[in-house]
């Protein structure tokens, strides 16, 4: 696939959101800190159920994320190894694009979407891109505003039209280019 400039914005602002410590380079570490923020963040405790299911879908994501994209072999993931794999097609495709993400979604809405409708409330949705994936209030609500409902509530569907848009809009007109928030 092409890298184009906006993509490639794109996908290092995705990079940053990975890395959680933010040293430069995505570790298994930076799952496990992000993983636990998250499910602490909902209030749930380490052996529960969910919060469990969530930490095996975070680490299994991190194996598959090291084994296609750490050409260097060095056990963590440089900017340029992320862009390599994505851009070869390694990484999320549009073809494969539902069966990689609706796990990841499912196991994340079991931890966030507390009345377990489907649908995120502002609040929840601030918290978990804020626990998970490091994003400010402001981009969270600004995204959340742009894609809820009549209700002011963010659907799972929703959630993943959005994140297609962001791997493969080219349009900056489409709401889910800004799903993390600004690219600079
Ligand atoms: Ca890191
Ligand atoms: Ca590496
Ligand atoms: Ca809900």
């Amino acid at each position: 696939m092409e890298i184009t400039a906006f993509l490639e914005r794109k996908l290092a602002r995705r990079f940053r959101t990975y890395d959680t410590d933010g040293d430069g380079f995505i570790e298994r570490e930076d799952f496990a800190q992000a993983g636990e923020r998250t499910t602490k963040a909902f209030g749930l405790v380490h052996d529960d159920p969910k919060a469990v299911r969530f930490h095996g879908m975070l680490l299994a994501l991190w194996e598959h994320l090291v084994s296609v994209t750490d050409q260097d072999r060095d056990g963590r993931i440089s900017v340029e190894e992320y862009k390599r794999a994505f851009a070869n097609g390694l990484l999320e495709t549009p073809e494969s694009f539902d069966e990689g993400y609706v796990p990841f979604l499912d196991a994340v809405m079991a931890v966030a979407d507390e009345d377990g409708d489907g649908r995120l409330t502002l609040e929840e949705h601030v918290k978990w891109t804020g626990a998970l994936m490091g994003l400010s209030e402001a981009d969270a609500r600004g995204i959340h505003d742009l894609l809820s409902d009549e209700d002011g509530l963010l659907s799972t569907q929703a959630l993943l039209a959005a994140i297609r848009e962001f791997y493969f809009s080219e349009d900056p007109a489409e709401a889910g280019n800004w799903l993390l928030g600004s690219l600079d």
